[in-house]
């Protein structure tokens, strides 16, 4: 075929899209025709994801895509580690619970009691996040859905079983679980059952590339598509995605991938799984083609958007955009925070906004408080750049690795104040963009596996930059990053 048009669903913790992409020897073209707002909602006493509403929405995405012409192909990548219960008759057991409920809290002590956290380390290689899929089914455990469930299937993975009726999982996506071997890269089952978990749910794997399945014939009637439209395995961790759609022209490259959260790190052959990566708490999550995304998760853009919504509640400030403009007038390096600090990871509430999280944290390090909203705002960002800083040059010592650049992708490649201070933090040229990343790599790894001469990383980011229009940042000598590093007491 000369041109292939496929369907990128791309779901994060705050917005949904889905895109329609035209991939073709010169040509990359992804059009959004379906965008809806995401959000966890309480529920009781659980956090929790509408996963049926987000099935919905990713029908009508499909089925716009459908009206603009055929339909080679979908693909689905999402954020990671949460995931649904099917019983035996293959339904849903209960709503996903989202990774920021804080059921969490406590659990990975109560593990590591278990089996040492050296010893976890070694097999999965993976950053502690108290929301890992291992530490969300300890929690878990003896409630009614785990005890009756059969099968355990990430969100991207769920919503492609609704499309094809067809069960497994994603490796990239997998290997966030922390149930899943870093080198073997199966699950890591000897781990699971002595952590009493049930293996028996782990469906099998399957890699970026292969089909998952038809779309439903039913189904596919509905939403006006040929019955044969294939579902593919993309590298259906949104992260993983996102990196392939990194535009890097050569190896010596790092990236951060940021939209909710910003994921610092390089892209590796094997797994960095030493006594020193485990220390500096980095991850090896699984990417393409069997690379591993050596990288830290870092908050992210997630305080300050969660700062908007307390605002925006209570009338104050609402445009981000007008916000940033007076941000970058704002002094730098002025007051700067832990912006990995445990406490800023619940949605903001009306009984504990965000902003007031943060001012704590400035007034517990001693640092001048943010007398405004815009302050504040720099005060985030400042303490973003400081991060990526501090984990860029981690990243680098523990994998050996040397980088001329860093690229920005992602929703957060747009935010011109944050691309130029994390040129400034790292003392290395920024690229930023695509801002679609996710969603890029996810209709590039479909392509190929309809047949497009796309052999390797390499080929898709060559295609890529051929077709892309990117941002350059160049590092700005002249504000002491080091003395900034020093004020922030790391938790
Ligand atoms: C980014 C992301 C991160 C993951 C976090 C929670 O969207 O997928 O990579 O750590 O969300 O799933």
């Amino acid at each position: 075929r000369q041109e292939l048009r496929l369907a990128a669903v791309d779901l994060g913790a705050t917005s949904g899209r889905v895109m329609a992409a035209v991939v073709g020897r010169d040509r990359l073209e992804l059009t959004e025709v379906h965008r809806f707002p995401n959000a966890a909602v309480q529920v009781g006493d659980e956090l929790v994801w509408d996963v049926v509403g987000i099935h919905r929405e990713v029908l009508a995405g499909l089925r716009k895509v459908a009206a603009t012409g055929p339909v080679h192909g979908i693909g689905i990548d999402s954020w990671a580690v949460d995931y649904g219960l099917l019983d035996g008759d293959g339904r849903l057991l209960g709503n996903a619970v989202s990774h920021r409920d804080r059921r969490t809290a406590g659990i990975p002590a109560r593990v590591y009691a278990t089996v040492p956290a050296p010893e976890i380390y070694a097999v999965t290689g993976l950053q502690e996040l108290p929301f890992n899929t291992v530490f969300q089914l300890v929690a878990a455990t003896g409630s009614a859905a785990l005890e009756s469930a059969r099968t355990l299937l990430l969100l991207p993975d769920l919503l492609g079983y609704w499309l094809t009726g067809e069960v497994g999982a994603e490796r990239t996506n997998a290997s966030t679980t922390g149930l899943y071997d870093a080198s073997t890269r199966e699950w890591a089952v000897g781990l699971v059952e002595r952590l009493g978990l049930p293996s028996t749910i782990l469906p099998p794997l399957r890699s970026p590339g292969e089909i998952i399945g038809r779309v439903r014939p039913a189904l596919a009637a509905e939403l006006d598509l040929r019955e044969d439209v294939p579902v593919i395995a993309v590298a259906s961790h949104d992260t993983a995605s996102a990196v392939v759609g990194v535009p890097a022209g050569s190896d010596s490259f790092a990236y951060i991938s940021s939209g909710t959260w910003s994921l610092v790190g390089v892209e590796l052959d094997k797994p960095v799984l030493s006594e020193a990566a485990r220390r500096a708490d980095f991850t090896n999550e699984g990417g393409l083609d069997g690379t591993v995304r050596f990288l830290k998760n870092v908050t992210g853009l997630w305080v300050l958007s969660e700062c908007v919504r307390s605002w925006s509640a209570t009338g104050e400030y609402a445009d981000l955009p007008g916000l940033l403009d007076a941000a970058a007038g704002e002094p730098a390096l002025r007051t700067v925070v832990d912006i990995d600090d445990v406490r800023l990871l619940a949605p903001t509430t009306a009984d504990d906004p965000m902003p007031e999280r943060v001012l704590a944290l400035a007034e517990e390090a001693g640092e001048p408080t943010p007398a405004s909203a815009p302050a504040l705002v720099r005060c985030i960002l400042d303490s973003l750049a400081l991060a990526y800083r501090r984990h860029l040059r981690t990243a680098l010592e523990l994998s050996g690795r040397s980088v001329d650049v860093v690229h920005v992708v992602g929703g957060g490649s747009q935010n011109a104040l944050l691309c130029q201070l994390t040129a400034d933090a790292c003392g290395l040229p920024v690229i930023a963009g695509p801002s679609e990343a996710a969603a890029v790599g996810n209709a590039l790894v479909q392509a190929r596996a309809l047949g497009a001469d796309l052999p390797d990383l390499a080929a898709m980011r060559a295609l890529l930059r051929r077709t892309s229009d990117l941002g350059r940042f160049e590092p700005r000598p002249g504000l002491d990053w080091p003395a900034a590093e020093r004020r922030v007491p790391l938790t």
